[in-house]
């Protein structure tokens, strides 16, 4: 319904913060330097708009001393001590309220927000933009059609929940929590914590799917539960097959919906992903990741993409595999391969 947009808004966000592994702030720059934003505009006709520089959120980094996945990231650049046992609180909020921002300036304008991670406490800033952008044009402008939902729909494709609230967490690593307080699961009127967030930016309980679960916390297994939240595990994909899951999950939504897909490289099995902070074995495979990219794609619904938790120092079978991936799953949601 949304015809395909050829207006692509770009936000590149070179963040670490939501966990304690350094180098997911240089994902963007991997994926842009391996060609994807050139493939975007040349292969696939895009007109790009929006931050094509990296922008690395320096000062809301932790303090890195060295190269490896044990460094603690205790020592902020600023004083930024735990709040209910969060992590960087106040820089996770303070990077994902200005990635709110670009996001929803990009997806007012019609374009479709594409974000490139970072950790994936970013989409806390992506997903809360673009249901803001989409609110705003149903009630204002008439640029969607009547019959179009003012709420988005989001895919939440990762081998993880990403739904933990402060309490239930066991790590404190904020990237783990951004869909309880997309939801509002989780909410914080702490000075400079998440205080910021609106109920235009929230994602409707009912309006999330998931798909490639396999790494779930117990508190987190609760949550999905007692909210009745649609999840396609691992499990029902090997039953389904990813097509008919596929099939099953923008049944669910309802063709009316705008989606935003957030994908989390570790959806992908660490055969094909293994530059990534948490691998979990038993993932998807490349062409079942391309395969959700292309069905949202298909679906003409989509008006948002993330693709995060690229990590290029974590290098055990090489960031190159990654990266491809990475580019491969980009391009298939934006449309690639369709005639
Ligand atoms: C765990 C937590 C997570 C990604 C790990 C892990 C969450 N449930 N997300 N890797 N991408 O810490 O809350
Ligand atoms: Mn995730
Ligand atoms: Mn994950
Ligand atoms: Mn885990």
């Amino acid at each position: 319904f949304l015809s395909r947009p050829s207006e692509l808004g770009i936000t590149l966000v070179g963040f670490s913060g939501g966990q304690c592994r350094p180098g997911t702030e240089s994902g963007p720059a991997v994926l842009t330097e391996a060609g994807l934003l050139t493939q975007l505009s040349e292969e696939l006709g895009y007109t790009l708009h929006g931050d094509e520089q990296v922008r690395n959120f320096d000062e809301y980094q932790p303090t890195v001393t060295g190269r490896d996945a044990t460094v603690s990231n205790s020592t902020p650049k600023f004083d930024d001590p735990d709040v209910r046992g969060m992590k960087n609180p106040r820089s996770v909020s303070a990077v994902t309220e200005q990635i709110s921002e670009l996001v929803y300036q990009q997806a007012r304008q019609g374009r479709l927000a594409l974000t490139l991670g970072g950790d994936h406490s970013i989409a806390i800033g992506t997903v809360s933009g673009v249901a803001r952008a989409v609110r705003e044009r149903c009630a204002a402008d008439g640029t969607l059609p009547e019959s179009t939902t003012p709420e988005i729909a989001v895919i939440w494709v990762d081998a993880h929940a990403d739904i933990n609230t402060p309490e239930t967490s066991d790590s404190g690593n904020i990237h783990g929590m951004p869909v309880s307080f997309l939801t509002g699961l989780a909410t914080s009127s702490e000075k400079g914590v998440f205080d910021w967030l609106r109920s235009e930016h929230i994602l409707n309980l009912n309006k999330l799917v998931y798909i490639g679960l396999r790494d779930v916390d117990v508190g987190e297994k609760k949550i999905l539960r007692d909210n009745k939240i649609k999840a396609f595990s691992m499990h029902d994909i090997d039953r389904y097959g990813i097509g008919k899951v596929m099939d099953m999950a923008l049944e669910y939504i309802g063709s009316e919906t705008p989606i935003h897909l957030s994908f989390d490289v570790d959806a992908l099995d660490p055969m094909w992903a293994p530059s990534t902070g948490t691998p979990v074995r038993g993932g998807l495979t490349l062409r079942e990741g391309d395969f959700i990219c292309e069905a949202v794609a298909e679906s003409g619904q989509c008006v948002g993409v993330d693709l995060v938790e690229v990590n290029p120092r974590l290098v055990e079978g090489g960031v190159s595999d990654t990266v491809r991936a990475g580019v491969s799953l980009v391009r298939c949601a934006l449309g690639d391969t369709l005639l």
